[in-house]
């Protein structure tokens, strides 16, 4: 039994310092002093040996048990510290490397002007309505006192759908359905799709408007104007200046164009504004009584202004983009510049 636990000692100190890793290790243990390990199964074996020789023989296996016990235990800490180093190296994160970043998209620049637009007339009290874009020639033409015989309801402007429905050419047929629902004070802008048919560099057959409306006891052109200098200092900056020009709409009288100072070149002259130092952006007037009157508001206790733009002029003025059919190509060297 002696030579027989010599023997164990030695092979088992060969396997743990030959062994390499805390699995290695972990198999050394169980084969040596696992439940019937070498060690375990010459223990059960003392009963076997003389009187005399046991106290000894137990003496020299318990001494071989602790000393593979020992060197498991600081053969086991420093493979499992060489492990560790190896694992952390492994799984290193380069912090100074480059992040991987999404490609972020951006407002379309009609939804980015539609917005800025939006804000400006909530702020004043404004609120916002949307309505159909297939409209009936009541609302539509009728309505807003473009008759019959008028040649903006030539098929050549206008897309019909049947003899009377049509696709929108304005959004003022909702202000007219709100009229008729509504009593004042109203105050409410409209945007929306419309349709026109028209094809050239700064005409879609597709394009946006917003219109705005406001009837009250003693609305006056001076309302118009300061509603419209305020619109233009916040769309554009505090410096720019407004100023009215006579012109004709069926739906308003007396009706108005309205010009801003250049934005681009504050007056000097530029391309946008063509020299002049003034910009066109809007049609607006004081309502016909007539208009009220069809839609079911007393035009003797009230009075109205109302306003149309189109927001692909806005953005071509605010941004200097040339072209109207560059909304429409969905070009992301064209949309990314709006970031
Ligand atoms: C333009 C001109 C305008 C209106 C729209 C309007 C609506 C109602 C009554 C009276 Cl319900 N007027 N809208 C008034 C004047 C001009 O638009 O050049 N738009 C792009």
């Amino acid at each position: 039994m002696k030579e027989k636990i010599e023997s164990i000692k030695s092979v088992a100190l060969l396997a743990i310092e030959q062994a390499t890793t805390s699995s290695g290790l972990n198999d050394v243990r169980v084969r040596f002093l696992g439940k019937s390990g070498e060690i375990t199964s010459l223990m059960k074996l003392l009963g076997t040996v003389s009187k005399e020789e046991r106290p000894a023989m137990g003496k020299a296996l318990n001494d071989v048990r602790v000393q593979i016990e020992s060197a498991l235990d600081a053969k086991t800490a420093v493979v499992e510290e060489s492990e560790k180093q190896a694992r952390l190296a492994a799984e290193a994160v380069d912090v100074t490397l480059p992040g991987k970043t999404s490609a972020k998209g951006s407002l379309h620049p009609l939804t980015l002007v539609r917005e800025d637009i939006l804000r400006v007339f909530l702020g004043m009290g404004f609120s916002v309505a949307e309505g159909p874009e297939i409209e009936s020639d009541l609302y539509n033409f009728q309505l807003l006192n473009v008759p019959k015989d008028h040649p903006a309801r030539d098929m050549q402007d206008t897309f019909y759908v049947n003899d009377n429905f049509v696709l929108r050419t304005h959004t003022s047929p909702m202000q007219a359905r709100i009229m008729t629902t509504t009593q004042p004070p109203i105050r409410v802008v409209i945007p929306g799709r419309v349709y026109r048919s028209d094809d050239d560099a700064s005409h879609s057959p597709i394009f946006h408007q917003i219109e705005g409306l406001a009837v009250d006891k003693h609305i006056t052109v001076g309302d118009l104007e300061g509603c419209l200098q305020t619109f233009a200092e916040q769309m554009f900056s505090s410096d720019t200046r407004i100023r009215l020009r006579p012109s004709y709409f069926p739906f308003t009288e007396p009706s108005v164009e309205v010009d801003v100072t250049c934005a681009i070149c504050h007056g000097k002259g530029c391309r946008v504004c063509k020299g002049t130092g003034w910009v066109e952006i809007l049609g607006a007037g004081i309502v016909n009584p007539a208009v009220l009157e069809m839609c079911g508001i007393d035009s003797k206790e009230y009075s109205g202004f109302a306003f149309g733009l189109g927001l692909e002029r806005i953005a071509m003025i605010k941004y200097g983009i040339p072209n109207i059919k560059l909304f429409y190509e969905n070009d992301v060297r064209f949309l990314e510049q709006f970031n």
